[in-house]
């Protein structure tokens, strides 16, 4: 029985999966979303409830698939047409020049080209293509054959669920399209904080995350991870031409698939050494995890010339970065207490080189990390390294358990101070509530003194934490009245560097309230928070008097920064402390309100930002934050957000790499924002 309105729904759902397809892949591929989310969700529900009511309409190519099947008993495993080779590494500059004269002598030549792309830490899959139709997606495995994941794949919104014809309209009637699935680094952190909340497991990096979501036995638990792809060559293919591997890549971008942008091409060997020093720079920076950069010949005939070994391709090699975990044994574990009096548990290792610097010592966080990783005096653990910050221990490596390691207490005394510790309800911190502990007072004065703060100059850490033990700083404002005499008394000081000191601390006692708010230290008020308050009260006399409920007002600030901020300046000893501050010699500069303040006599010192009531499109990737955090940041100053640009718009937001758009704004004479700017007017905002 058909109904009879059957060939119009079937119309429907055709336009519904391909307009739905057409959006996934601006949002997800592109980047470049054009409609909002709402109305992407509304499409996709109907286009279920179609499919629901008529199943032949529920083709393996609908997006419909990307929410995920029954779930697996098991994975069914098949062969890859052709095996994944893998790649030799390199780790340093030499390996690769001598990789690059290898491949030079095989081809008699040195007029050679590479293509360089970030190596993602991630897991690499392949992806088959009959047709034009995804029809199997098989994990890389041993090389030769792989599991079967093409449910799970399906889920991945920047895999394409068919190929998008290019101008001519031939597509490759077989393709296998190799890649690496990923999760980018903050979708990693907020996935780990929710399955903290739920009491699961925690993924130890991205990659672990991106793999165990990959290998679910239901298809509907990998839609809700936030998986993503970059593809980086072929596997078998039919009816695809390409004659370098660059042009390969641009083939595949314009068949729907997800490149990564940061590949360069046509590189000499120089180039390909300079190229990598710049990864190791911005590898921060990139919003996923990279080990390295994988280097391969361009040409496809030089390619072919080289061949294959056993497991890798002569033409291409890895170059790591040095790596960044590496496991060692925690000897003890200590207490630091911090400037707000919270006990920090620190893990003093056996000193290991990780990525050419030594490491001592790593952050444990609190006692409820210790006992939800299970860490012991005496474990063999993994330690890693990012960027500039604290090394962090991930796990025991519980299989090195001797039994000889020991659970660690945490102590019910300070240990500086002994004075007795406290828990703080709902908070996972133990605290030293005595005021007056040194540890505390030590911590409170470095940052004061620090850069952002008074930024006393020569004032180091070791200089404080003798000045406090000899009972000659009690207070904040006993800074000022230090004297050459005293200083140069001290260990490692001469006539000359208390002579500094002395300097630097009288040419701080002028000082931005900015930097004051600052120093003080009040709990949840950092720099940000300083900045806001100074901007909402211009004085510290304003800010002494501020009600909780003002400063919970303000834009971006929240109650526990209003309590902290109200609670400071009613404790009479703070207002005393400031005032001899002030006696001693200290100038709070009133702060310099921005020039586009709103019109003067306005009881409410909100300002008028240059977004509100403006259109605004936002286009290219951002570096510093996301494009949906732009937006909101964007909306809550008053401007109107839309996907597409029009004579309506009233400004461009163009991050990295824009194209279309950019173009079209520029014709148009729409007002162009960069990212600098735009990060500095939601500043101002
Ligand atoms: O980003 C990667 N992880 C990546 C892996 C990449 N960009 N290119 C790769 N190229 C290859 C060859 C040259 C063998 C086609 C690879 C891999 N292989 C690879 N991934 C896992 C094993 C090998």
């Amino acid at each position: 029985m058909t109904d009879p309105n059957f060939n119009e729904i079937k119309q429907e759902a055709l336009l519904l999966q391909e307009q739905l397809a057409e959006h996934n892949y601006n949002y997800h591929v592109l980047d470049d979303p054009v409609i909002s989310d709402g109305e992407y969700d509304r499409m996709m529900k109907r286009l279920i409830e179609i499919e629901k009511q008529f199943p032949e309409l529920s083709t393996p190519d609908s997006p419909t698939k990307r929410v995920g099947a029954t779930p697996l008993t098991s994975f069914d495993t098949a062969d890859h047409s052709t095996p994944m080779q893998s790649l030799d590494n390199a780790f340093n500059d030499q390996e690769i020049i001598d990789f690059h004269n290898r491949v030079a002598k095989l081809l008699e030549t040195d007029e050679i080209r590479y293509t360089v792309e970030p190596k993602l830490d991630g897991l690499a899959v392949e992806l088959r293509y009959e047709q034009g139709i995804l029809t199997l997606a098989l994990t890389r495995g041993d090389g030769t054959t792989g599991e079967v994941i093409t449910d799970n794949s399906r889920t991945i919104n920047s895999v394409p669920l068919k190929l998008t014809p290019p101008a001519d309209g031939t597509i490759p009637g077989f393709l296998e399209v190799r890649g690496e699935v990923i999760i980018n680094s903050r979708d990693f952190e907020t996935l780990n904080k929710k399955r903290l909340e739920m009491d699961e497991p925690l993924f130890a990096n991205p990659r672990n995350a991106a793999a165990g979501s990959l290998r679910q036995l239901d298809s509907r638990v990998t839609a809700q991870r936030p998986l993503e792809i970059f593809v980086y060559g072929t596997g078998l293919a039919r009816g695809l031409e390409a004659d370098s591997h660059s042009g390969l890549l641009d083939t595949l971008k314009t068949l729907g698939f997800r490149i990564n942008p940061e590949i360069r091409t046509g590189l000499t060997l120089t180039e390909v050494l300079d190229r990598f020093k710049e990864l190791e720079g911005i590898r921060e920076n990139l919003p996923y995890e990279i080990d390295g950069m994988v280097i391969k010949v361009d040409d496809i005939a030089h390619q072919t010339t080289l061949g294959v070994k056993a497991k890798s391709p002569r033409w291409a090699i890895a170059y790591k970065f040095p790596a960044m975990e590496e496991t060692t044994v925690i000897n003890d574990i200590k207490v630091q207490v911090g400037r707000t009096g919270t006990l920090t548990p620190v893990a003093i290792l056996e000193p290991v080189s990780i990525g050419g610097v030594m490491v001592a010592r790593a952050s444990l966080h609190n006692m409820d990390e210790i006992e939800r990783k299970d860490i012991r005096i005496k474990d063999t653990v993994l330690v890693k390294r990012a960027g500039d910050v604290i090394p962090k221990v991930v796990k025991p490596v519980t299989a090195k358990r001797t039994g000889d390691e020991k659970v660690f207490i945490m102590p019910d005394r300070c240990p500086v101070c002994d004075s007795p510790v406290r828990r703080l309800e709902n908070e996972a911190a133990v605290k030293c509530i005595n005021a007056s502990c040194q540890a505390q007072l030590k911590q409170r004065i470095k940052h004061f003194v620090s850069k952002a703060g008074f930024d006393m100059d020569g004032l180091g850490a070791k200089l404080v934490d003798q000045l406090v033990d000899r009972e000659i700083l009690h207070s904040f404002a006993d800074l000022f009245t230090l004297d050459k005499t005293t200083l140069a008394a001290m260990d490692r000081m001469g006539d000359k560097s208390a002579a500094n000191v002395v300097r630097a601390i009288e040419n701080s006692k002028r000082v931005p309230l900015k930097r004051f708010l600052f120093a003080l230290g009040m709990d949840h008020t950092g720099e940000s928070a300083a900045l806001l308050l100074c901007e909402r009260f211009l004085t510290l006399k304003a800010l002494e008097t501020a009600t909780i409920g003002e400063i919970n007002d303000i834009d971006g600030m929240g109650p526990k920064t209003a309590a902290s901020v109200v609670m400071f300046f009613e404790n009479q000893e703070n207002l005393a402390m400031i005032e001899d501050m002030v006696k001693n010699g200290v100038v709070i500069e009133e702060h310099q309100a921005l020039v586009n303040n709103q019109a003067e006599g306005e009881g409410e010192g909100k300002q008028e930002s240059v977004f509100s009531g403006k259109t605004v499109v936002l286009t290219g990737s951002l570096v510093t934050m996301t494009r949906s955090e732009a937006k909101k940041r964007l909306q809550e100053l008053g401007a109107k957000v839309t996907g597409s640009v029009s004579a309506k718009t009233d400004i461009l937001v163009a991050g990295e790499s824009a194209g279309s758009k950019l173009t079209k704004a520029q014709s148009l004479g729409v007002a162009v924002m960069d990212e600098e700017e735009l990060t500095e007017q939601l500043n101002k905002g």
